[in-house]
């Protein structure tokens, strides 16, 4: 591994460097033209994705994002409506891109804690009537970012299965951090994949890769979503020189995800007992989320317009970056770019910049 960065950054695990292993392989890759169908080390990321995930094929995508919304355009029609929980990546954080490229409306669900519930699913399905738009397809984010980084039960995934197959509808996953959920179910990312008809996951994320995601399903989906990839811009040439970081992603870092998710509850632990500070939910993955007390962190300074973003700049300060949110919520997550003492730097942190 690369030395651990110097400041403790809390803000993604995007923010992760690639490990000298990973270097190596994108030195010595083997590559062709992707566009043909012809790099050897995307080729064979794409087969190995897919035997993880428990599907026909895959296809390395520059982004998550493009990666959902490819599989939303192959799923649906213009015109129709996809079942969204409310804080959802796709929704919130593509730039409506949705009914920009596919046409679509999101049906959004709003739930307390980010789970959505069978019976909210079929409530949102719309009834076969000539005035409604068509329901096509439900989406679920497994781990929720936004929901503090809760992991979707895998019954509750299966209830919803069966909802959305007897109307007809088709399922995608953003399993943008699917490993980290299979890390807290302690099963298989394979397990957390079944049933849905598309399954989206990041390689760029708690993985440590450059760049990537994969999008894996059945092999006449996947032929599809390689025309809509083109399509939008997302044709590679010689990436092989990527996807090498990518199958070192995929062989030596998700069995360390674990450590990830264990690195965010020993910090919650420690935060839970500084006064006004609330984690929204104790961390299930590798995020948490808290929401910052005015009387604690409430700024008198000028210009400065929330209490989270004036936590996070006197967090700054003393090396430790985390992400406002909003007005009142920050968001941490762990990655295994970080130093050993991790917790400590940012209790130290904490307890500097407190009333
Ligand atoms: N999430 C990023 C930013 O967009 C906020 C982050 O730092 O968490 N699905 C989920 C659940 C995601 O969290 C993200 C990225 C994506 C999709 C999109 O991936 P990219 O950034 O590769 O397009």
């Amino acid at each position: 591994m690369a030395p651990k960065l110097p400041i403790v950054d809390l803000r993604s695990d995007t923010v992760t460097r690639p490990t000298p292993a990973m270097r190596k392989a994108m030195a010595d890759a083997d590559v062709g033209d992707d566009v043909y169908g012809e790099d050897p080390t995307i080729n064979r990321l794409e087969e190995e994705a897919a035997e993880m995930m428990g599907c026909e094929a895959s296809l390395f995508m520059p982004s998550g994002t493009m990666g959902n919304q490819t599989a939303l355009f192959v799923h649906c029609r213009p015109g129709s409506e996809v079942v969204v929980e409310a804080r959802s990546h796709i929704l919130n954080y593509e730039m409506a891109a949705m009914a920009t490229i596919s046409g679509l409306l999101p049906n959004a669900i709003y739930t307390e804690d980010g789970i959505m519930k069978a019976e909210e699913v079929l409530a949102a399905i719309r009834p076969d009537i000539y005035y409604y738009a068509r329901t096509r397809l439900v989406a679920l984010e497994n781990t929720h970012n936004m929901a503090g980084g809760r992991v979707i039960p895998l019954e509750v995934q299966r209830d919803i299965q069966s909802v959305a197959r007897d109307k007809g509808l088709a399922l995608h996953l953003d399993g943008a951090r699917i490993f980290n959920a299979a890390a807290f179910l302690g099963v298989p990312a394979r397990e957390v994949a079944a049933g849905f008809d598309s399954v989206m996951f990041c390689l760029s994320k708690g993985l440590g890769a450059p760049v990537g995601s994969m999008l894996c399903g059945s092999a006449p989906f996947i032929t599809e979503a390689r025309r809509v990839r083109k399509m939008l811009g997302g044709g590679m040439r010689q990436a092989g020189v990527i996807a090498a970081a990518g199958r070192v992603a995929l062989q030596e870092m998700v069995p360390r995800v674990a450590e990830d998710n264990d690195l965010a509850r020993r910090l919650a632990e420690d935060l839970k007992g500084v006064p006004g500070l609330v984690i929204i939910v104790p961390p299930e993955s590798n995020i948490l989320i808290l929401t910052v007390g005015r009387d604690w962190y409430g700024s008198e300074e000028p210009g400065e317009d929330s209490r989270a973003e004036g936590f996070v700049r006197r967090l700054r300060a003393h090396g430790v970056l985390a992400l406002a949110l909003d007005g009142v919520r920050v968001r941490m997550v762990t990655h295994f770019d970080l130093p050993e003492n991790t917790v400590d730097r940012v209790m130290q942190a904490v307890a500097s910049v407190g009333r």
